[in-house]
């Protein structure tokens, strides 16, 4: 097969980088250095930025000179929205498929009703339809947006976008690269794969034959040589975890789902879908290279390359400088209630409909919104329930205001990255790893793995909780959590 590249291109209002992500190893961060405490608001007047979006069919030759159908939400066919932190975004999103779909922001906290998730907290919106996202963007960071509904497919043609929340940066950095990570499932005739099936959803997932960065395959980017670079990871795979590792540079850690964390070597960083990782990377010298591999495979996979371009800058030692700390209330964990959660399998339910937060019932009766397989399940309830003759509902009830914290337990062989709606995790501790406390959004628990994570419950509304592996949610692994 013959792999062209395309470019991807800003979005309006929009600015776009192109981006990939490289590891190091054995580097020499002396100590790693506290963070600069929350940035005051500027007094001026908050940034306003219009998007618009429209989802639609957009053939395209992507890896061969083979039209593939994808679906996508613009004529840049990986959208990159940027907006300044405590900015307004307002997105008049307009549907040109053939099903309905939605818009989900993975990892905003915006109010219930802009949350994009069809049935729970908007209606689906159907072909030919509109709908206006307006919310303000309240944290830093790098963020995913998506469908909520047959998001195997949907997201599997590509319907996936960045939003890149700025306001976070204490200095300069010489370039700011973006790294979309994702697997095509597209055949060796240049055409789409099945995006699910029974097989791959009952364990870690379908995996797509074609790797890409930014949709293209194994892009070469260019940064100044000797410069310091500011990589924003992010794996939008439905399936696959990347195990990210740079070789040809040095790096460190300096956000995790967008969030900042002081500063530290990075060596190498597992992300399940949906989960973001940013690295400050110092380039080589002119002529040098950075590359990015997945090494979660039995041969190391090059993801990317960055080149060194330039005359080189002449540099001191190696030591980023860290972000601004993330604007989220550190959770008060002597006040805070305990909740075990438990992602196992699932013996087979039968759906029946929810009453929601808004008054609302939600009829999961829409094959778009359902798998007729259940494979999984949270604390023994499969999405939308495994009923026993009662009226299924959230499976956890949260006061609003109350801090949580809730040991994640996988009872399973398989890794799955859990995801919250509306709220940001703070990560604490493991029984099988040691990483620093960090604030995350979706946290990948290894087989038999047990996290405790901690959060406030502060953002009134229906929010759901489920896996990330996309086939995992579809067949069971998915909740809501009401916080009232
Ligand atoms: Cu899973």
């Amino acid at each position: 097969m013959q792999f062209t590249r395309r470019k991807i291109i800003g979005l309006g209002a929009a600015l776009v980088t192109l981006s990939s992500y490289p590891l190091l190893a054995g580097q020499s961060l002396s100590t790693s250095r506290p963070l600069p405490p929350r940035r005051k608001p500027s007094g001026t007047a908050p940034s306003i930025v219009n998007a618009t979006l429209r989802a639609a069919v957009r053939p395209t030759k992507l890896f061969s000179d083979t039209l593939l159908p994808l679906w996508t939400y613009h004529d840049d066919i990986l959208p990159v929205i940027r907006v300044s932190k405590g900015g307004r975004l307002r997105t008049a999103f307009r549907n040109d498929l053939p099903e309905h779909s939605s818009i989900h922001w993975h990892g905003i906290r915006l109010p219930n009703d802009m949350d994009g998730v069809p049935y729970v907290t908007q209606q689906p919106t159907p072909p030919g339809g509109e709908f206006v996202y307006d919310f303000t963007v309240p944290d830093t960071g790098l963020f995913p947006f998506h469908s909520h509904c047959n998001t195997a497919e949907q997201l599997g043609r590509g319907l996936a976008g960045a939003l890149i929340v700025t306001g976070d940066e204490t200095k300069f950095y010489d370039a700011d690269l973006l790294c979309v990570i994702k697997d095509w499932r597209v055949g060796s005739g240049g055409h789409f794969t099945a995006f699910s099936n029974d097989r791959g959803a009952a364990r870690a997932g379908t995996f797509g034959a074609v790797r890409s960065v930014n949709y293209q395959h194994i892009p070469v980017m260019e940064a100044p040589a000797g410069g310091d670079v500011r990589l924003r990871l992010m794996n939008i795979d439905n399936s696959r975890v990347n195990q990210i590792g740079l070789e040809g540079a040095e790096a460190a850690v300096i956000a995790t789902d967008g969030q900042a964390i002081a500063p530290f070597p990075f060596e190498t960083w597992r992300l399940g879908s949906a989960m973001r990782l940013d690295l400050c990377i110092r380039m080589p010298a002119p002529g040098h290279e950075v590359n990015i591999f997945d090494y979660f495979a039995p041969e190391p996979v090059l993801l990317a390359t960055i080149k060194a371009a330039g005359d080189g800058f002449v540099r001191s030692d190696f030591n980023p400088a860290p972000l601004y700390a993330a604007d989220i209330t550190e959770p008060d964990l002597s006040t805070a209630i305990y909740k075990r959660i438990e992602f196992s399998s699932a013996a087979v339910p039968s759906p029946r409909s929810v009453k929601l937060f808004n008054g609302k019932i939600f009829d999961p009766m829409d094959g778009l919104c359902l798998s007729d397989k259940t494979f999984w399940a949270i604390n023994k309830t499969t999405w939308p329930e495994d009923g026993h003759q009662r009226l299924p509902a959230p499976i956890l009830n949260l006061k609003k205001d109350q801090t949580y914290v809730f040991e994640l337990v996988n009872a399973t062989p398989h890794m799955h990255p859990i995801h919250i709606h509306g709220h940001t995790f703070l990560y604490l501790n493991s029984n099988k790893q040691s990483l620093p406390k960090h604030f995350a959004d979706t946290v990948l628990l290894k087989p038999k793995e047990r996290i405790h994570v901690a959060f406030k419950a502060d953002n009134p509304g229906d929010w759901m909780f489920h896996c990330h592996i996309i086939e995992h949610a579809e067949t069971g692994m998915m909740s809501i959590l009401r916080v009232a």
